[in-house]
């Protein structure tokens, strides 16, 4: 079922092992001169342009684009009560592994009267955009917030669309997730048009007001990408999210059973999700193609899961050995990475590209999406190779504070205008000299 490489016997290059597993083609570019008009749109006339953007796409007015308070505690009210209880679970999870997150400030005495400290400050305020439509996660909510607010960040809004089943409200499991998280501000506005109102703000005929945010994170489709790729800048932004993937580096103790279910889980997300298995066992290779057909037609989503696991991103390796197997998940830098092999835990520890690695038998990615308390906002598309997953970092900023006394400044006179002069800048060595008598 899985298309599969033959790597055994030879050490292909990181370019020949890249092309082995290409990404799947998600055109962002091709999508800006659409996005674009939004974004000015919103720019010039706030609220009024994300409305009409509104009813044009999603097909939906709300009655109120800021979701009235009350409505976060109804919707949680009416969730069920098992899902109530896994939301709190995760969240109470996520916030142990988060808080250890919490950076502390530092101080480097470089001489007597010399210091630097690295002051870490939260970002004021932050807007969370939750997709709607086929993506609706409430445990999405909870990996955006949670290092959110375990950074320290006072201000957060929630963006999300309308939907006109739910009489123009954002998907109310979407509402509960907020309402348990202590989130109070939440508009109903999706798409590349709440990505411009929460960057530019706005106000709304009846008078609430959206104040722009300074960093805009979570997933959304092509023109959500978009948008962020436009306004990246004005606001900050956490990674282009991709679809998602899984690579699986596993040996012949592995379980084809678990493999393939866990190959599934992720595939179920999109069709354009990827799903990678590296083995050093044809024998597990065969096991887990004959149990991706049971297991797929008994599923839910078949179709979808169909199309993932039989296109190009998706693949099975056939490697020599464990070795050669790292070699390939470390050129391909997955979103998830399972290492289901003798010593996982070792094996786990020779890795050094992959947003998230699961350990051995127990550690399947739904777990790390729901329930490990670790964050499943992981890089993708191979950026695991210079980036990491949220954290609480993502909302920090590291403010170096330059404290020099005098003394401390005159001991290194000479240097600082030697530099300014080797870069023919002496107006920087002037700045020093001035304070000692004007000469250089
Ligand atoms: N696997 C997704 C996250 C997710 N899974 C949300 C279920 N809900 C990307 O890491
Ligand atoms: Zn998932």
């Amino acid at each position: 079922m899985l298309r599969r490489t033959d790597l055994r016997g030879r050490v292909p290059s990181a370019a020949e092992l890249r092309a082995t597993l290409p990404r799947a083609e998600v055109d962002v570019d091709a999508v800006l001169h659409q996005v674009r008009p939004v974004v000015e749109a919103v720019r010039a006339t706030g609220v009024t342009a994300a409305l009409e953007y509104t009813e044009r796409f999603d097909g939906v007015r709300p009655a109120a684009i800021r979701v009235p308070v009350a409505k976060l505690g109804e919707s949680l009210a009416a969730l069920d009560p098992a899902v109530r209880d896994a939301l709190e679970e995760s969240i109470r999870r996520a916030t142990l592994v988060h808080a250890d997150q919490r950076r502390v400030d530092k101080t480097t005495q470089v001489v007597p009267g010399g210091t630097v400290t690295e002051r870490w400050v939260p970002v004021g305020r932050v807007g969370l955009y939750v997709p709607g439509g086929l993506a609706v996660y409430p445990s999405s909510v909870i990996m955006n917030v949670v290092p959110a607010q375990q950074a320290g960040v006072e201000s957060l809004v929630v963006c999300s669309p309308p939907q006109a089943e739910f009489g123009g409200l954002p998907h109310p499991a979407i509402l509960a997730a907020c309402e348990l998280l202590g989130v109070t501000e939440v508009w109903a506005v999706g798409g590349a048009q709440a990505i411009a109102l929460a960057a530019y703000g706005g106000t709304d005929t009846d008078g609430a007001e959206l104040t722009p945010v300074d960093l805009i994170t979570g997933p959304g489709n092509v023109y959500v990408t978009a948008a962020k790729r436009l306004l990246r800048g004005l606001v900050g932004i956490d990674s282009e999210a991709g679809p998602t993937e899984i690579a699986v580096l596993a040996d012949e103790t592995a379980d084809p059973v678990h493999v393939a279910a866990d190959l599934i889980s992720q595939a179920e997300h999109d069709t354009l999700a990827a799903s990678v298995l590296v083995t050093t066992s044809v024998a597990l290779a065969e096991a887990v193609d004959a149990e991706l057909g049971r297991q797929v037609a008994a599923t839910k989503h078949t179709e979808r899961i169909r199309i993932a696991l039989g296109g190009p991103q998706s693949g099975c390796v056939l490697v020599s050995t464990v070795d050669d197997g790292l070699r390939v998940v470390d050129a391909y830098a997955a979103e998830h990475l399972e290492i289901q092999t003798v010593d996982a835990a070792a094996v786990a520890a020779r890795v050094r590209n992959a947003g998230a690695i699961f350990v051995g038998a127990y550690a399947p990615v739904s777990l790390g999406d729901y329930c490990a308390g670790s964050n499943h906002v992981l890089p993708t598309g191979g950026c695991a190779r210079h980036s990491s997953g949220l954290s609480v970092q993502t909302f920090l900023r590291g403010i170096h504070v330059i404290d020099y006394s005098e003394a401390a400044l005159r001991e290194v006179a000479a240097q600082v205008v030697a530099l300014a002069d080797a870069e023919d800048l002496p107006a920087h060595g002037q700045a020093v000299t001035a304070r000692f008598g004007g000469a250089s």
